[in-house]
């Protein structure tokens, strides 16, 4: 009877991860919610090669001598169900990704390390340095794990210093900045202020647009509540000899992807030094048939054109007073 409720309790288990993986749809409109979802792969492959390790156990205790063989096959059949999950994804609209994958195996691999070190069936006193083993399978577990949560890490230092940071939206001075920025037939880099820009000192960042038609860079998620605030502004530096026309853009999150349902300027960017301030009165208004959410803006966009490929600006204390 034990052994059939450790049965019944186990198949449970896995099949409650089933049921997660197959119905649990996380909002997938911010860098974070994705991270979070992409990290979720290792715990949930971790717990699962556990619950099959335990089945495992329950099955073969006698018939198999050597332990380490229930790790190695619960290792096997739990990367297999999930290079199978990846498989079955590639047809349909779900992201079938090798990351994902490797997501699994790092979930897998540290898990049934960490009980590997805890099991003391595995590792008895009768061992030879099975203290040492011990920390060694531990640590490897460990670094495993690190590396899996690294980025979802990395996510959330980059939200805390955009908010931390906030009303200043890019100055170029803040490591994990450039997370949130994209660019579309254009590269950004945040580089030390060139000599010509008079007086700056620090970090700029440097636009250099491509040959595609709008090149353009995007800030994603910037910090949103604007309320409180009048006006937006941005240095812009050109080494260009003739003045070009750069259009900003700037969306809230209600933004319905129709051109007059959000903010459009053009700005012209003369040689040298240009302080550019936007009114925060005229983004409010910008929509055709609503007012702007103030206090949930998304997205700016710069957007270049052909003319300027090779040719770079740069651009710093984007901010808001
Ligand atoms: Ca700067």
């Amino acid at each position: 009877v034990n052994r059939i409720i450790k049965i019944t309790l186990l198949l449970l288990g896995i099949l409650a991860i089933f049921i997660i993986i197959a119905t649990l749809r996380l909002p997938n409109d911010t860098y974070l919610w994705r991270e979070i979802h992409n990290t979720g792969h290792t715990p949930l492959f971790g717990f699962l090669s556990l619950l099959i390790l335990g089945l495992l156990f329950v099955f073969w205790e006698e018939r198999v001598k050597h332990r380490l063989t229930f790790y190695i096959v619960a290792f096997i059949i739990t990367i297999a169900l999930g290079l199978g999950l990846e498989i079955y994804q590639i047809p349909g609209p779900g992201d079938a990704d090798i990351f994902d994958f490797i997501r699994d195996v790092a979930g897998a691999s540290s898990f049934l390390l960490f009980f590997m070190a805890i099991d003391h069936a595995y590792l008895t006193l009768r061992e030879r340095n099975w203290k040492i083993r011990r920390i060694l399978i531990s640590v490897t577990a460990l670094l495993i794990l690190a590396a899996a949560f690294t980025p979802l890490v990395l996510w959330s230092a980059a939200y805390i210093e955009r908010n931390h940071k906030f009303p200043v939206i890019l100055n170029s001075e803040y490591i994990l900045e450039s997370k949130f920025i994209s660019c579309r037939n254009a590269v950004f880099n945040s580089v030390p202020a060139p000599s010509a820009w008079t007086g700056k000192k620090g970090h700029v960042g440097k636009i250099k647009f491509g040959n595609g038609a709008y090149p353009s860079i995007s800030l994603n998620e910037i910090y949103g509540d604007w309320r409180n605030f009048e006006m937006l502004k941005i240095s812009i530096f050109s080494t260009r000899t003739d003045t070009i026309n750069i259009n900003m853009r700037i969306d809230d999150t209600h933004y319905n992807q129709e051109i007059r349902d959000r903010f459009n300027r053009i700005i012209g960017v003369k040689p040298g030094i240009n302080e550019i301030v936007i009114e925060l009165n005229d983004v409010r208004k910008a929509p055709s048939s609503r007012q702007m959410d103030m206090s949930e803006i998304k997205k700016i966009m710069l957007f270049g054109s052909k003319a300027e490929a090779g040719d770079s600006i740069y651009i710093d204390d984007f901010r808001l007073e």
